[in-house]
């Protein structure tokens, strides 16, 4: 066999070995394993969304369905919303936590009752419900706490409702 001969052959055999049945095959599962790793990545899922329950009544009356556990005055008659601080004010990193029913799906929704801070109380609607309070000496089941005294300022102006979550239903938690 000659040079030419010698070189041809083995680059038709380089071209074999790389187009071989067992390389294809390898190739086709390599990318079957990568194509199922795709839905295991981290993605922003549905259930990580903020929790929006249908909405009925005025966030400024004490009746509204949110304050069902609440003690303070309450935050939409005071520049703020049932949800939001009022300007100038700083929301308590630390709340009271209640849970309440919404009347228009009747499903039970995690409430923190999160105190806005850092200008004095704000004097207008006072609400207080109360529901599952426990007596001050309790004061991780208590409503009636400065939940400010977690914030930059202990001085309190009025409280939020801020929905965080759906409650577990009584039966399927046993
Ligand atoms: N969480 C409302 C509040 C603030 C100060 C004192 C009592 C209750």
């Amino acid at each position: 066999m000659n040079f030419i001969d010698k070189f041809f052959e083995k680059k038709a055999r380089n071209v074999a070995q790389l187009s071989n049945r067992r390389g294809f095959i390898k190739g086709i599962a390599a990318s079957l394993v990568g194509a199922s790793t795709i839905p295991l990545l981290p993605v922003a899922r549905a259930a990580d969304a903020p929790v929006l329950p249908q909405e009925a009544g005025d966030p400024s009356s004490c009746d509204y369905w949110r304050y069902c556990a609440i003690d303070g005055f309450l935050c939409d008659c005071c520049g703020g919303s049932y949800n939001t601080c009022p300007p100038g004010t700083e929301m308590s990193p630390i709340t009271w936590i209640g849970t309440c029913r919404n009347p228009i799906d009747g499903r039970n929704y995690v409430i923190s009752y999160n105190d806005c801070c850092g200008k004095t109380q704000c004097g207008t609607c006072l609400c207080q419900r109360d529901e599952g309070d426990r007596p001050l000496y309790r004061s991780d089941k208590s409503n009636d706490v400065n939940w400010c005294l977690g914030a930059t300022s202990s001085v309190y102006h009025c409280s939020t409702a801020i929905v965080v979550g759906i409650a577990f239903d009584e039966s399927s938690s046993k």
